[in-house]
């Protein structure tokens, strides 16, 4: 059969930019695509190649696991070939997968050893007569690179088993990776240097191991999981990969704490839902979970396609990262007056959602990465965090791609912009003369955890602002039925609702009032301590900063935000102006702190709670005279578990600390 010369040019042409994409990837360590790009053309060259098996050359990309050894370091051939794992994207994949196994093995039902899929580097360690004798990266699968000297600087891997009963000769495989939190030590560290920094953590453990100098990577925190065993002489070792894992353990080869055996497909898809929450939660990026066929005995029966095994497979999460345009970039002005560049995008799935809009955060930000208009980029969202641009695809990059400069007016209100020395913000300088920042600050003040003033949401604000019926939130309380109902789409009965929700609003307390005034960097727990403390709004309004610096929790940029704020005449009359229109709180008792319940307590939150949000409920917590700690450790007195709770929970456990339910909570809050 001919093949169409579209074909062929599309071939070549798919190899061509997967291995330019392998060279940045493998050999410099600098990825321009995320891997879910990588995969997808991986997938259309194999499909194309499936198609026509005669376009198949031997250097083709699909024929190989990875790139070219570093010059740099010795070659080492794996006695048994380092293999990769199939992908599954998609539930019925996996589905797929299993039954092919049944079928294969003439089972009903297979059990699983199912455990969280790094997103690090694979990696070889033989061990003899119990020593480390040498480490060696994947390579291209049949030969990598010596790495031993590197790898005997990682604290988590044993120089020499512990116990007894290991084979003579034994071949661990793990992933070498680097949690989140090394990570961000290290990025701190380098741009402290003046060094390079790491775009992530994948690339981060493969920068420290390459190193050639072991002193360099000795200061690096790289870790390593064991999953499996490659050569071993001189001892059996049980007949199940669970039981496999569990002996690597015991011979001090760290195996992930989240490997589970599960039984059948719907044991693999509820581990797969259970790591999936737990995902953001983890202290290490991962990418997927992985399935093995637990018993070793069918996994010889199934043997391997290609190369990769047939008894295990990779169900990949969707991915955190993806590629589209940026067509443009609008600058959005805040509650505070602070420009921020908002790139605006071609649809794009990416962590589970459609993404049209991600922030770019500042000018700097966007120099740093040097992102241009008309640019591909990447995309990151993780978890429910803000979706960002991580960074330009430099070899995509058209002629016409425009720098992006912050505009000298807001674009608004036309006041000026300024950036203050030092300070990476640009901001408007029209205070609440720019309806952006009153409009916001509005919002902000009748919200739920402010003032909670029901119905007056971003819509009705902007109705509102532009009629010219507010110069301040104050003027809120002084709007008639009559000025409300001459609203477009706004009927009697929605005026009479929102008069009264206004005046519900009226009886409150100090914190909320606090926090509804919107000064920068009082948030509720912020707010709370400060009412606390004081017990009084004149008492906060008088303070000078040396004073309000004295308050828990509040350094010196927000005792000078709190200060500043209080010292503008403006501000003063919209409080008198507020307390005027009814606004009013009970008063405070101050107890002296060693009297407060909850005293020289320490919480520690996490997972999500139904009744409050985390600030609400240190907040509260606060309010009762405990601290609020981000981690758990021994001094820890309690641990708030609410839903979907990931490591902390487990680390309260291991450590022996007592944990609270929300309902347990609430009854300590008194309801
Ligand atoms: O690349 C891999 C990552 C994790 C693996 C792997 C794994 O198990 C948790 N397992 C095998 C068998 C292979 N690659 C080939």
């Amino acid at each position: 059969m001919a093949i169409p010369a579209g074909v062929r040019k599309r071939v070549a042409d798919l190899r061509e930019q997967l291995q330019h994409h392998n060279y940045l990837y493998y050999v410099l360590d600098a990825p321009e695509i995320p891997d879910a790009e990588y995969d997808r053309l991986l997938r259309e060259l194999q499909a194309l190649e499936s198609t026509h098996p005669q376009l198949i050359t031997p250097d083709s990309p699909t024929q190989r696991v990875g790139a070219e050894p570093l010059k740099e370091f010795a070659s080492v051939r794996h006695d048994v070939p380092m293999l990769s794992l199939g992908n599954a994207f998609a539930e019925q994949e996996v589905i797929d997968f299993d039954r092919r196994t049944r079928e294969r093995l003439g089972a009903e039902s297979v059990d699983y050893v199912a455990e969280p899929k790094l997103d690090g580097l694979a990696i070889s360690l033989v061990y003899e007569a119990g020593m480390l004798v040498r480490a060696a990266t994947r390579g291209d699968g049949r030969t990598g690179e010596d790495v031993t000297q590197n790898v005997r600087t990682v604290d988590t891997v044993p120089l020499r088993l512990y116990g007894k009963g290991h084979p003579r000769v034994l071949e661990v495989r793990g992933e070498m990776f680097m949690s989140r939190q090394g990570f961000a030590a290290l990025n701190k560290r380098q741009q402290k240097a003046g060094e390079k920094t790491f775009a992530n953590p994948r690339n981060a453990a493969a920068g420290s191991l390459r190193q050639l100098d072991p002193k360099v990577t000795a200061t690096r925190p790289l870790e390593i999981y064991f999953y499996g065993v490659g050569r071993v002489e001189g001892r059996q070792l049980p007949g199940r990969h669970g039981d496999i894992l569990a002996r690597l353990a015991e011979w001090g080869l760290r195996t992930n704490p989240e490997i589970k055996k599960v039984s059948g497909v719907q044991g693999c898809l509820d581990y797969y839902a259970d790591i999936l929450a737990l995902r953001e939660g983890l202290p290490y990026e991962i990418d997927g979970v992985v399935y093995k066929v637990d018993d070793i005995a069918q996994q010889e029966t199934l043997g391997f396609v290609a190369r990769a095994p047939r008894w295990a497979v990779a169900h990949k999460f969707p991915a955190e990262e993806e590629l589209t345009k940026l067509t443009a970039i609008d600058v959005q002005v805040g509650r505070t007056g602070k420009l921020t560049p908002v790139a605006r995008l071609e649809p794009v799935f990416v962590g589970g959602v459609t993404v049209t809009n991600a922030t770019l955060h500042n000018q700097d930000e966007i120099e740093r990465k040097d992102i241009r208009i008309g640019d591909t980029v990447v995309v990151r969202r993780a978890g429910d965090v803000i979706p960002e641009v991580v960074s330009a695809v430099k070899a995509k990059r058209r002629k016409g791609a425009r720098r992006f400069k912050m505009p000298v007016k807001c674009p608004v209100c036309g006041s000026d912009v300024v950036r203050p020395e030092g300070e990476a913000d640009a901001r408007c300088s029209g205070g609440l003369y720019c309806a952006a920042q009153r409009r916001e600050a509005i919002q902000h003040f009748a919200s739920r955890r402010a003032m909670d003033i029901e119905g007056l949401g971003e819509k009705l604000v902007n109705q509102i602002d532009e009629q010219g019926l507010l110069q301040d939130i104050a003027d809120l309380y002084a709007l008639d039925q009559g000025q409300l109902s001459a609203l477009e789409r706004m009927g009697e009965k929605s005026a009479i609702n929102l008069i009264a929700a206004l005046e519900k609003s009226k009886p409150t307390t100090l914190a909320r009032f606090l926090f509804a005034l919107g000064i920068r960097e009082v948030g509720e727990a912020t707010a709370q301590t400060l009412a606390n403390e004081f017990g009084d709004l004149d008492a906060i309004m008088t303070a000078d900063v040396a004073r309000l610096e004295q308050v828990p929790d509040v350094g010196p940029v927000v005792a000078q935000n709190i200060y500043a704020f209080f010292r503008e005449q403006h501000n003063q009359s919209v409080i008198r102006k507020l307390i005027k229109a009814g606004i009013h709180w009970p008063t405070i008792e101050i107890k002296p702190a060693a009297e407060q319940p909850l005293h020289g307590k320490t919480f520690v939150l996490t997972g999500t709670l139904e009744n409050f949000t985390r600030d609400e409920a240190k907040a509260r917590l606060q309010a009762l005279g405990a601290k609020v700690a981000g981690s758990v450790s021994r001094k820890t007195d309690y641990v708030v578990v609410g839903a979907e709770a990931g490591s902390k929970a487990a680390r309260a456990d291991e450590l022996g600390v007592q944990t609270l339910s929300e309902d347990e909570l609430l009854r300590l809050l008194g309801g």
